[in-house]
């Protein structure tokens, strides 16, 4: 079982061959670039371990890998790597470039996952360079389902480079997160009952038709639970809705596109 110490936070983990974008991934998720991200293959040496904000899940630490693979590493060498991270663990993610392809490495890694009992998220990158009208393009795809039948996985087709699906793979992140840590609070050690907080939330084009996404949802369903009252409004909105209120918030929440002119619209009402 997985079950070494690893501290409050949950870990997650981001694994693949060199260059399919495990780096770029890790900034996009976050929202920040933290992570080194280049062309040339081989670019992070060492896991990378850097606490950061991931939410619904809320402070997180993402480990970022060595891209491994046949070409970058020597035969045990490269799977022994990856176990040593795989012992700090609770969710990882398997990074697949969508034009090079998944093969034994892949397998391998997806064996020591299930050996381990570490859920998975596996993440099919740069999805935006695959053009299926091309022959050749489909017969990479052919070659992908076959794998991904292989092994029964859900993989989601995304891009870090051109923004696609990214909220998804956080949506999935949040849902595979085990039970252990799925439990702790987003919003509970910030508000107490009683309270409120608003949440500003972008509803642009980004955003998927007629619903919020699950972190959005999960962070009123937190602040319900304990016993507070969440406010949900855009940012336009945001100064004339606090000052309507009798009591000011305890937090306001937003996005750290926003947080600049939330700041101020907040800090006059
Ligand atoms: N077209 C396209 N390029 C991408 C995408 N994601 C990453 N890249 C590019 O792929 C290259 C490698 O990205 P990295 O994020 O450094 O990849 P990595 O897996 O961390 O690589 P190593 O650290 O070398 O193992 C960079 O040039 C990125 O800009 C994507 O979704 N689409
Ligand atoms: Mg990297």
């Amino acid at each position: 079982m997985n079950s070494t110490a690893k501290g409050d936070r949950p870990h997650i983990a981001v694994f693949g061959r060199r260059n399919v974008g495990k780096s770029s991934l890790i900034n996009k998720l976050t929202n920040q670039n933290l992570a080194l991200v280049s062309s040339q293959p081989g670019t992070t040496t060492d896991p990378v371990y850097k606490a950061m904000e991931l939410l619904p899940i809320g402070p997180v630490m993402m480990i970022d890998t060595a891209g491994i693979d046949d070409q970058g590493e020597l035969g045990e060498m490269r799977i022994k790597k990856a176990k040593e991270i795989m012992r700090k663990t609770d969710l990882a993610l398997l990074v697949i470039s969508a034009v090079q392809g998944a093969g034994e490495f892949e397998a391998e890694l997806i064996r020591e996952f299930e050996e381990r009992d570490i859920p998975f998220i596996t993440v099919l990158n740069k999805i935006e360079l695959l053009d299926s009208e091309s022959k050749e393009q489909a017969a990479v795809s052919a070659e992908f389902n076959q794998f991904f039948e292989k092994y029964k996985l859900e993989f989601i087709k995304a891009s870090a480079e051109a923004e696609i699906n990214i909220d998804l793979i956080r949506e999935k992140t949040a849902e595979k997160m085990p039970e252990d840590h799925s439990r702790d609070t987003i919003m509970g050690d910030l508000i107490d009952a009683g309270e409120v907080a608003v949440l500003v939330t972008p509803i642009d084009s980004a955003a998927p038709k007629g619903r919020l996404i699950l972190p959005q949802v999960q962070t009123i369903r937190d602040i319900l639970d304990h016993n507070a009252t969440a406010l949900v409004t855009k940012k336009a909105e945001v100064s004339s809705e606090i000052s309507k209120l009798k009591k000011k918030p305890k937090i306001v929440v937003t996005d750290s596109q926003a947080f600049e002119t939330v700041s101020k619209e907040a800090a006059v009402c």
